[in-house]
C-alpha cells in the first residue's frame, strides 16, 4: 500500500506544516509511502524562480531533518521529464470541461488578471504525481478531494481505453492532526504565504524569533486561560500548540497557567524545543551540500525508477514513442 503526500514550497515550512502533517509523516508513515515537495505545483501564480529553487531545497532538508526516511522523499521537478510526458498524455485524455469544473481553479482564477494556464490544468499534473508513482492512497483534505477523484477517472479511463497500465488511487481522509491557527489572526490558519509574517511561526526560525511572535500572539478578552476555540481563538489556539508539543489535554492545561504571560512562555519553550532538532538538523544539511545533493539525487532516482514503466507504457498505448 502506497500513500502520496506533498509540500508546496510556496513558503517557508511552517509550525502548522510541522504538527498538522510532516511530523506525522515521519512518525507514522509506512515504509512504502512516498513524500515529495511539489514545485512545480508553485509555479501556477506569480513566482519568483530563485527563491523557489532555494525554498524547494530548503523542504527537502527539512522533510528529511524531520526524520521521513530519505529514500522515501523527491523533488518534484527532478521528475519534470516524465510528469511533463505523463501530464500530456493524462491532459489528452481529461476534457476541457472536466478541468474547468475544479472548485480550486474557480477559485483561485476569481479576479486574477493574467489567469496562467497551469493553474487550469495543475490538477492534471498532480494526477500524474499519483498515477506516476502507482499510489493506492492520497490522504487529502476536503479541498483537494475533487483533484484525487480527477486522478481516478483518468486513470480509470486511460487504462479502459489504451491497456492496463495505471493503478486508480483513492483520496483518504488524513488523520486529524492538529490545526494551527495564525497568531496574530487566529480565525484563519497559520499558513506558509500569510502576507504578514508575524502570526507564522517557521520551522526554521531562531529560538528569539520563535518565542517573540509567541509573545506577540493575539490574545482575547479575560486574563486567566480558559479553553474555548469559539469564544477565545486566540488562547485556545496557544492550548492547542503546546498541547500538540507536550502531548497534553488542552482544556486540561488551560488550567496549569495563571496568566497569559505565563501560558506564553511556556508555548515558547515547547515550541522551541519541538522545533529544534529540526532546525539544527535541516541547517547541517543546507550547510553540506555535497550530502543535500547526494540525498536529493538518490530520491529523484528512486521515484523516477518506480514510474518509467508507467511512463513509456503510457505513452506507446496511447500511440506515442
Ligand atoms: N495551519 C496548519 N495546521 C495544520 N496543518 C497544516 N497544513 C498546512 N497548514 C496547516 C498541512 O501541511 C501539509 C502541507 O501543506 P501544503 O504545502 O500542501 O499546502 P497548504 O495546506 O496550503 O499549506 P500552507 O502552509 O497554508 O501553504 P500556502 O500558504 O501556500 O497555502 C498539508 O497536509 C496541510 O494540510
Amino acid at each position: 500500500m502506497v500513500q502520496l503526500s506533498g509540500i508546496t514550497p510556496s513558503g517557508h515550512v511552517q509550525l502548522g506544516n510541522h504538527l498538522g502533517a510532516t511530523r506525522r509523516w515521519a512518525a507514522e508513515g509506512g515504509a512504502d509511502d512516498l513524500y515529495f515537495v511539489s514545485d512545480l505545483h508553485a509555479m501556477t501564480t506569480a513566482h519568483n524562480p530563485a527563491k523557489l529553487r532555494s525554498l524547494a531545497t530548503e523542504q527537502l532538508a527539512v522533510l528529511v531533518a524531520t526524520g521521513i526516511a530519505p529514500d522515501r522523499v523527491f523533488v518534484q521537478s527532478d521528475l519534470a521529464r516524465d510528469l511533463g510526458a505523463l501530464t500530456w498524455v493524462l491532459e489528452c485524455t481529461c476534457s476541457y470541461g472536466e478541468a474547468a469544473r475544479m472548485i480550486q481553479f474557480k477559485e483561485k482564477a476569481k479576479g486574477q488578471a493574467g489567469v496562467r494556464l497551469s493553474l487550469l490544468t495543475y490538477p492534471v499534473l498532480m494526477a500524474a504525481d499519483i498515477l506516476l508513482q502507482g499510489a493506492d492512497e492520497v490522504p487529502v483534505g476536503e479541498d483537494q478531494r475533487q483533484h484525487v477523484e480527477l486522478a481516478r477517472t483518468l486513470a480509470r479511463r486511460f487504462n479502459s481505453t489504451y491497456g492496463e497500465v495505471f493503478t486508480v488511487p483513492e483520496a483518504v481522509l488524513p488523520p486529524t492532526g492538529a490545526r494551527v491557527k495564525d497568531l496574530a489572526d487566529p480565525e484563519r490558519k497559520m499558513s506558509k504565504s500569510a502576507r504578514d509574517e508575524a502570526g507564522v511561526v517557521f520551522v526554521l526560525d531562531e529560538p528569539d524569533q520563535v518565542r517573540r511572535k509567541i509573545r506577540r500572539a493575539r490574545t482575547d478578552g479575560g486574563s486567566i486561560p480558559a479553553y474555548s476555540p469559539g469564544s477565545r481563538p486566540g488562547i485556545a489556539n496557544l492550548l492547542d500548540i503546546l498541547a500538540s508539543c507536550t502531548g497534553g489535554d488542552p482544556a486540561e492545561l488551560a488550567g496549569q497557567y495563571p496568566s497569559y504571560g505565563v501560558l506564553k512562555d511556556a508555548v515558547a519553550d515547547a515550541v522551541i524545543e519541538e522545533l529544534r532538532p529540526i532546525r539544527e538538523g535541516a541547517r547541517a544539511l543546507l550547510t553540506d551540500v555535497a550530502e543535500l545533493e547526494r540525498v536529493r539525487k538518490a530520491g529523484a532516482e528512486r521515484a523516477a525508477d518506480r514510474g518509467a514503466h508507467r511512463v513509456s507504457a503510457a505513452l506507446r498505448l496511447i500511440g506515442a514513442a
